[in-house]
């Protein structure tokens, strides 16, 4: 399996994933400004919007988006317990959550404030839904370990979302439940892994931006 990624982005979630499975999985990263991969590959023919992730599964399917990715891992090696089981309530659930985190919190909330090229009323627009959507997370979160019963691949991606609250005015002191929660899964071991090896990969590309 091939997961297509670039340093700190939404893909961290599925290398937390596979980290928590333990499965080994080939890694290839992306340039998304210049939409070529480190092996010198066009990514626009693996993925026909430059984004990352993109999975190429063994069984020769590519998939993208990061809800798709994350639920076919987590079935892929149920033993690892990543996601609830099919059909059942809590499934629904995990659904719900990765399609906020997706669209609420990655789209609507931080794009325009990662992106310099953004004008300043896009952002400025995009803040505004701090208070509403990061209030819905502290509600939930409040007096719990993780977005479900039990940790998830939601958490995965969510604990990576959150981290780009460091670069942007996003600011977690707000939501002091939210905060905890990050906190606390960025010790967990999987994904201190994943945080580890991604910062190092992201130094190197800045170094590499910035001799270029
Ligand atoms: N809807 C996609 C969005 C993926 C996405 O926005 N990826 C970002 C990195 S976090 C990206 O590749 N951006 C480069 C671009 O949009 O050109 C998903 O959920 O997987």
């Amino acid at each position: 399996m091939i997961l297509y990624f670039s340093p700190l982005a939404c893909s961290m979630a599925t290398r937390i994933a596979f980290y928590e499975a333990g499965v080994d999985a080939a890694y290839v990263q992306v340039d998304t400004k210049k939409k070529r991969t480190e092996t010198g590959v066009d990514f626009l023919t693996i993925n026909p919007l430059g984004q990352v992730p993109a999975l190429a599964t063994d069984d020769g399917l590519t998939i993208t988006e990061n809800a798709a990715i994350l639920q076919y891992v987590a079935d892929r090696f149920p033993a690892a317990r990543l996601a609830p089981p099919p059909e059942s309530a809590e499934r629904v659930r995990l659904h719900q959550w990765l399609c906020f985190i997706g669209t609420e919190l990655h789209k609507s909330l931080f794009v325009a404030l990662l992106d310099a090229k953004a004008p300043a009323d896009a952002r400025a627009y995009a803040l505004e839904k701090e208070t509403s959507r990061l209030g819905l997370l502290e509600a939930h979160l409040a007096g719990r370990e993780f977005l479900l019963e039990r940790y998830s691949v939601a958490d995965a991606y969510l604990v990576t979302i959150l981290n780009w609250s460091a670069v942007t005015p996003v600011n977690l002191s707000r939501f002091p439940a939210v905060k905890a929660y990050a906190a606390r899964l960025r010790s967990r071991p999987a994904i201190a892994r994943a945080f580890a090896v991604e910062i190092a990969l992201y130094e190197k590309e800045r170094t590499r931006e910035l001799r270029t």
